[in-house]
Formats: C-alpha cells, structure tokens, sequence
C-alpha cells in the first residue's frame, strides 16, 4: 500500500489510520486491517498504537462445520446486538473451500451495513499462510477491531481443522454451532469441540430432529463433571431469528461469570500466548519455509530426505542455522 512513498509521507499516513480507529471511522479500520492482513512492516505501529486502545470487546468465538448455520447465526445476532444499541464488529475466516455458504450472506450484511448502519461492520479473510493454513493475522485483527471499540467482535470460522480450532484461544466465549441431522454429535467428538465451547446452540430447530440432538449433546456434557460453568445448550432457528435473544443472553451469562470468578484474565492471557505463538511462528516457520522455497532448498532436501539421505531432525537444524541464525548475526 505504502511502497514508493517516502518516509515523512508514510508516517503522515499511518498517523491517518490510527487517528481514524480512535475516531472511530471505518476507512480508518479498513485501511488498518488491509495492512495488517497483507503482513505490511508498515502494519507493525498500527498494531502497537491499537493494542493501546483495546480491551472494551467482548471477543465471541463462533465454530461449528460447514452448514450449520454459523452465519446465518452471525446475522441475526448482529440483529439482537443491534436492537440494544451495542455495536458489533464481525471477522468470518473462510476457508478457500468454494462450499462455504457464509460468503453470500457476508455480502448481504456488508451491504446493509454500508448503507444504513454505522456500528457494524464486516470483514471476510482470506485464506492465507505458507501451507494453506489459515491467516496467521487474525488475532491481530482482532485487536484492531477491539481497538475500534466495538461492544462485541464475532469470529466466524469452520471448526473442523486444528488451525481454526486455535483461532478460538482469541475468544473470550466460545459458541459451538451443531445442526440435527448432520451427525454432528460424532463430529464433535471428533474434533474435541466439545471441549472448547462455552455455549453450545443446536441451530436448525425446524428440523424434527432437533430435540434429540439436544438430548444427546446435554449427555455428552452431563459427563463431563469437573465443568465450573456448565455450558448451556440452546436451540435456534437462525434463519427466522428465533432463540437468538436467548442466545446472546447465555453468552453475556458466560462473559459474567468468567468477570465474576476472576477467570476472564485467563481468557485474556490465553489470547497472548496465542498472539506469541502465532507471530513467533509467522516469524520463524513461515519465514524459513519461504526463504528455503524461494532458493531451491527446500526441494533439495525434499529430495534428500526421500532418498532416505537425511532425516526431518537434522534437516530443521540445518535450515534454521541456514536461514535464522545467520540473519540474527547480520542484524548485530
Ligand atoms: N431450516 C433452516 N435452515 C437454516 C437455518 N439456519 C441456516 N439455515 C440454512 O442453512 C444453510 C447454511 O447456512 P450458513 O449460515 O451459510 O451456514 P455456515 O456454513 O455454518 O455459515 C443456508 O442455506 C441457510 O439458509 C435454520 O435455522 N433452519
Ligand atoms: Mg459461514
């Protein structure tokens, strides 16, 4: 964005951004997140000002596997968010799998919220990252969005790889989304989703099969007996906004009593050491995994260690000596 300017001009530039998140004007967020998500050096006082400015949003993480309802959900939401008068910024992580249905209504709130309201606002990510994994920028994305100061940020994404699962350690509510019918019930299981929610909704409850799906999740978490907070299972139809009201108020009852059992600020915590762990990684892997690719070594210890000529120990050894250690000693 900023390449081809001189300095003084960039600086004038970023000052822009950051003046217009405090004002709170949406260019100004736009700009900030385009920067942020594209890895921009420029991006690096932006994130540093926001993360100043942050720690009003309630974080709401929202997973579930394709064709529950997620963001279907997502819109009737900002809906009941919305009609309180709070103000709602919405981050959907989608995958580049063309079966994702969420890009159509993403378009549809994108429109309205354009066009008749100021306080919500919608933002799809691409996929990105060295091997196809999801954007490594999320979480500071997200800061930007809280530093924006909206009431609520909703992060939407597929729970059904590890890398989205991780998205959800940015969240300070967990909300999993299963639909009867799905055999979802094994899903979860499968993907430990179980595990990571703090309200669970069984959306799709038009479908006859809903109340035992209900009966079935209330078992599996009946089992689990060392919960502090027991998560509530709710059952919505998000596309006529039914239980939606009711959803959000079991979220607002899990944000309360995490504040009031002094566990938010393990919420919180684990949210830094996801942000460590993701620049970290952008930082290393990522980049000597590039830098290998970029001047063929990579493909030759490919080769090497199909012949059985090496082994992946010694080859991670090899390249981190290659390519971090040597530009640790430059920059002394
Ligand atoms: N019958 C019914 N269909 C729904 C409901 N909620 C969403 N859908 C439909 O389910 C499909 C997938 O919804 P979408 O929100 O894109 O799911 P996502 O992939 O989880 O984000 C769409 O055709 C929705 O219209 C619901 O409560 N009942
Ligand atoms: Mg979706």
């Amino acid at each position: 964005m900023f390449s081809g300017y001189p300095g003084g001009m960039v600086l004038y530039l970023h000052n822009q951004i950051i003046q217009g998140l405090c004002e709170r004007k949406r260019a100004g967020l736009a700009r900030a997140v385009t920067l942020v998500e594209n890895g921009s050096e420029h991006a690096r006082h932006i994130l540093e000002e926001a993360y100043r400015l942050r720690g009003h949003s309630k974080v709401i993480g929202i997973t579930g596997s394709p064709g529950v309802g997620k963001s279907t959900l997502v819109d009737s939401l900002i809906g009941a968010i919305r009609e309180r008068g709070d103000s709602v910024g919405v981050i959907a992580v989608d995958p580049s799998s063309p079966f994702t249905g969420g890009a159509i209504l993403g378009d549809r709130v994108r429109v309205r919220s354009r066009t008749t309201d100021n306080e919500v606002f919608f933002r799809s990510l691409a996929s990105r990252g060295y091997l196809g994994g999801l954007s490594r920028h999320t979480g500071d994305i997200i800061t930007l969005f809280d530093a924006f100061g909206f009431d609520y940020v909703l992060v939407e994404t597929v729970g059904t790889g590890q890398s989205e699962v991780d998205i959800m350690r940015y969240a300070h509510s967990v909300l999993v989304v299963m639909a009867p019918g799905l055999g979802d019930d094994i899903q979860a299981i499968k993907a430990g989703i179980l595990e990571i929610g703090d309200v669970f909704c069984v959306n799709k409850a038009d479908h006859p099969d809903a109340d035992r799906a209900v009966a079935v999740l209330e078992a599996m978490l009946g089992l689990n007996r060392q919960w502090q907070w027991k998560p509530p299972v709710v059952k919505t139809v998000a596309s006529q906004g039914k239980g939606v009201v009711e959803l959000l108020g079991k979220i607002d009852e899990h944000l309360e009593f995490l504040k009031q059992n002094g566990l938010l600020e393990e919420r919180v915590s684990r949210s830094y050491i996801a942000a460590l762990e993701d620049n970290i990684r952008r930082d290393t892997v990522d980049r000597i995994l590039t830098e290998a690719r970029l001047d063929g070594t990579l493909d030759l210890v490919l080769t090497q260690l199909s012949q059985g000529k090496t082994y992946p120990a010694a080859v991670a050894k090899q390249l981190i000596g290659k390519y971090l250690c040597a530009e640790e000693s430059d920059n002394q």
